[in-house]
């Protein structure tokens, strides 16, 4: 199955989302992040990430991981996903618009979920008040969420 990393830096009082601007999940605002390439783990993947698509430098020993989140579909394995979750507040450099994302400023209390992938306001809010999660979210051939999200403590 694919592994794959999401990360929202985070300031006192906002959060940076970006909009997806191709590939899979394009035109939802998300995380940054994406596929673990090789024998990168994903700490290192995500920090290749953050300055392929928003030209920040982030250190491994400042982020903190927060959630796993298990997408499953239903007939489509190879869109299956184990996503390692981040939030961090040090960064270096402005995160910056490229050909693959758009970053933008939310206030936390505004956060646009409707925006988003529709398992984010599952588990985000709860990975925001402090909670180390593993989810599992389950979707149907269109790409639209099944009921059953489930959700329990980080266990690693
Ligand atoms: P390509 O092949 O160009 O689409 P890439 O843009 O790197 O690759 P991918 O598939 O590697 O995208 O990573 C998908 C990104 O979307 C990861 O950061 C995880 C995130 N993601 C996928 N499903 C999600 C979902 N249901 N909810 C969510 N984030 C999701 O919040």
């Amino acid at each position: 199955m694919k592994i794959t990393t999401l990360c929202f830096l985070l300031t006192e009082t906002n959060i940076l989302l970006a909009m997806k601007k191709r590939g899979f999940g394009a035109g939802k605002m998300n995380g940054f992040g994406g596929k673990v390439q090789g024998d990168e783990t994903p700490e290192q993947a995500l920090i290749r990430e953050a300055f392929e698509e928003i030209e920040v430098t982030l250190e491994e020993d400042k982020l903190d991981k927060v959630a796993i989140i298990h997408f499953k579909f239903d007939n489509k394995p190879d869109w299956d996903q184990e996503c390692h979750v981040y939030l961090a507040s040090e960064w270096e450099g402005e995160p910056t618009e490229s050909e693959e994302m758009k970053p933008e400023w939310y206030a936390k209390s505004e956060i646009p979920y409707d925006m988003m992938w529709s398992d984010d306001i599952h588990w985000l809010p709860k990975v925001l008040a402090g909670e180390k999660i593993r989810c599992h979210v389950f979707f149907n051939d269109d790409q639209t969420m099944k009921e059953n999200v489930v959700i329990e403590p980080l266990v690693e």
